[in-house]
């Protein structure tokens, strides 16, 4: 069940409840079946004589009759039994004739001093009783949810139901993970500890109680976690920051509370707390919504519960995140985690080690080249390379083979960077080749000048990304570095593209966007961050706020200089065009024979666009 909407339904519950019981059930049990009439029916009743006993105070007249009243209908609701006699009540009159009328109608009166005590207690009645019975409501509530009732974790109200998960082991071990031998290196000491904690005692040796795993989404953290408890054949304890948002101030902390008490309990262990900056951002200084102290009690018991677990009994806090520039300093104090381990994208080498390691687990053919895939792609988390072995898996499946081959693992790559083929999608005649022109353009212009990246495969096949068309281009060999020249150049390649299409139909289409937007951000980048305007020099306007997020920048400069460096931006991405039209231009027999020929085969693979070009 959806959590919000349980929580709705429950508190409706509640209400109904106290509704219920105000009404029905509360004048039942205090036996006042009294029922307000109106004056004149006391007067009509006083006329019959058939009053028995009257009671007045201040403002009410409070009455019971000898038989039933006339005009009174019994209450088919309450089914209150009509024989039964039953206390009416009216206000109190201005009535000077009052007396007289009762001393005539033989009833007996008293007059009696208002209940003082009364309104109070009614006040603790009809408040108090409801939150008692919420509150009785509220814990059996918790009860049966701790017992897996009302479908488990639906709710979440009451005590803390902390979904941990403890397992004995998690059956991961480090040669599961691949491509991450620092981290693994940085996190073998804390198995040790796990392994002999008294070695480390013995010595006096404070160990580290928590290291913050940090590094971009899908790399492996997780893993790197389980694989610790796994070496050191501990349990694991495993939640995530989100999970400690609670609807209510405190139910967080309760949360954490019952983590870390559970967690001592089952020492030596390890806790890791997934995606931390939910719980540990920064707490700001101004309070102006005040609507974060939910997760600010939480971030504090976390805090607390750090500072004061027993750091020899073999606790290990491993927590991961991906935006370690958010977290409030006070986790990265000393005693907590202290310890960072940056867990990389991986490099070509690990590239190919995670691949190697996600086919274990599907048929794969003889003679697949793990390595050329790891090649083709630079900049992919393991998580991608994982669903790129699925995905080939599927696609082999798909044309009903038994095994995975080359092609399968390529056209996954494609997959996974511009989405599937759409093969049904109709495309006129003139418009491919418009994209041929385009795309075509990139690939003669990326190969006719030095420093760029030599191409891989030139296609219009259009992608469910959206994409028409593209060029790919895959580096020999791993680059960490970019030269100036290589960023133009790459600028260069962009905008041939369109110039393509201009030299060769004199008009422009709408299909390069894409490339003018990424032109656009490398130009800028070289001069804001990288130093390479000769109008600026070494001069950062912009800086990077996340390692992990290389869109997360902020800008740093006047007015008068952002426009500026908009100018620049603009002069160098015009000065790429006219370079990339100038080699066009010259090269236009080649451009019209492989354009015709891509037309025709609609895929050209590097080696054959490099033999159409050498022609
Ligand atoms: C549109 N698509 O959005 C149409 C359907 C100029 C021959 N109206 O520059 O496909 O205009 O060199 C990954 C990469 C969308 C995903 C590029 C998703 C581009 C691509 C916009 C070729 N190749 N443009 C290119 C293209 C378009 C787009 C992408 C993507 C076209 C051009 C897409
Ligand atoms: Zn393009």
């Amino acid at each position: 069940m959806n959590n919000k909407k349980g929580k709705v339904f429950y508190i409706v519950i509640g209400l109904v409840i106290i509704f219920l019981m105000n009404y029905f059930v509360f004048p039942f049990l205090f036996g006042s079946q009294t029922k307000e009439v109106s004056y004149d029916f006391f007067l009509e009743e006083l006329d019959r004589k058939n009053i028995d006993e009257v009671e007045i105070d201040d403002t009410f007249i409070v009455f019971t009759t000898k038989t039933n009243a006339k005009n009174d209908k019994p209450s088919s609701l309450l089914g209150v039994d009509s024989n039964s006699k039953t206390t009416y009540k009216t206000g109190l009159m201005d009535d000077p004739a009052l007396v007289a009328k009762l001393e005539h109608s033989g009833a007996k009166f008293t007059k009696v001093q208002p209940e003082e005590m009364s309104p109070i207690l009614a006040t603790i009645l009809s408040y108090g009783i409801p939150i008692l019975i919420m509150v009785i409501f509220w814990r059996f509530l918790s009860k049966q949810m701790a017992k897996g009732g009302f479908g488990g974790n639906a709710m979440s109200f009451g005590k803390s139901n902390a979904k941990v998960y403890v397992k004995a082991q998690t059956g991961k071990t480090f040669s599961d993970v691949a491509g991450q031998d620092e981290a693994k290196e940085a996190l073998t000491e804390i198995v040790d500890f796990l392994h002999n904690p008294k070695k480390y005692a013995a010595i006096g040796a404070t160990l580290p109680k928590g290291a913050l795993l940090v590094g971009p989404p899908g790399t492996g953290k997780t893993l790197l976690a389980q694989a610790v408890a796994g070496e050191a054949n501990v349990p694991f304890f495993s939640i995530s920051g989100s999970e400690f948002v609670e609807m209510f101030v405190g139910m967080g902390a309760a949360k954490v509370r019952d983590l870390f008490k559970q967690a001592n309990e089952k020492a030596p262990c390890i806790v890791f707390i997934d995606e931390i900056d939910t719980i540990g951002k920064k707490r700001d200084s101004a309070h102006f919504s005040g609507g974060n102290d939910e997760r600010e009690q939480t971030l504090n018991q976390l805090l607390t519960e750090m500072d004061g677990f027993d750091g020899k009994k073999g606790v290990v806090i491993l927590a991961a995140t991906n935006r370690p520039d958010s977290l409030d300093k006070a986790l990265l104090r000393p005693g907590r985690f202290d310890r960072r381990i940056p867990v990389e994208l991986p490099d070509l080498r690990g590239r190919e080690a995670i691949l190697r390691v996600h086919a274990k687990k599907v048929n794969i053919a003889d003679g697949v080249d793990f390595k050329s895939i790891a090649n083709a792609t630079s900049g992919a988390s393991g998580a991608e390379l994982a669903n790129i072995i699925n995905e080939s898996a599927l696609r082999a499946v798909r044309l009903g083979r038994i095994e995975v081959e080359q092609s399968d693992l390529e056209e996954s790559v494609e997959v996974i960077l511009a989405g599937y083929q759409r093969k049904g999608m109709v495309i006129s005649q003139k418009e491919k080749e418009i994209i041929a022109y385009h795309e075509v353009g990139h690939a003669l212009v990326a190969a006719l000048q030095k420093n760029s990246a030599p191409v891989h495969k030139i296609t219009i096949i259009p992608r469910t990304s959206g994409a028409l068309g593209y060029t790919m281009q895959v580096e020999e060999d791993e680059k960490f570095l970019m030269s100036k020249e290589e960023a133009f150049n790459k600028i260069v390649t962009f905008t041939a593209g369109r110039a393509a299409e201009k030299l060769m139909f004199n008009s422009v289409t709408t299909g390069a966007s894409n490339d003018i937007e990424q032109a656009t951000k490398i130009a800028r980048a070289m001069i804001t961050r990288y130093g390479m305007s000769d109008e600026f020099g070494m001069v950062a306007f912009e800086t990077l706020n996340n390692p992990y997020l290389s869109e997360d920048t902020s800008l740093m400069c006047s007015n008068e200089t952002s426009s500026k460096i908009d100018r620049e931006v603009v002069k160098i991405i015009s000065d790429a065009y006219e370079k990339a039209e100038t080699i066009l231009r010259n090269n236009m027999q080649k451009l019209n024979s492989i354009a015709r020929y891509l037309i025709d085969k609609e895929t050209i693979t590097g080696d054959e666009f490099m033999d159409l070009l050498n022609m």
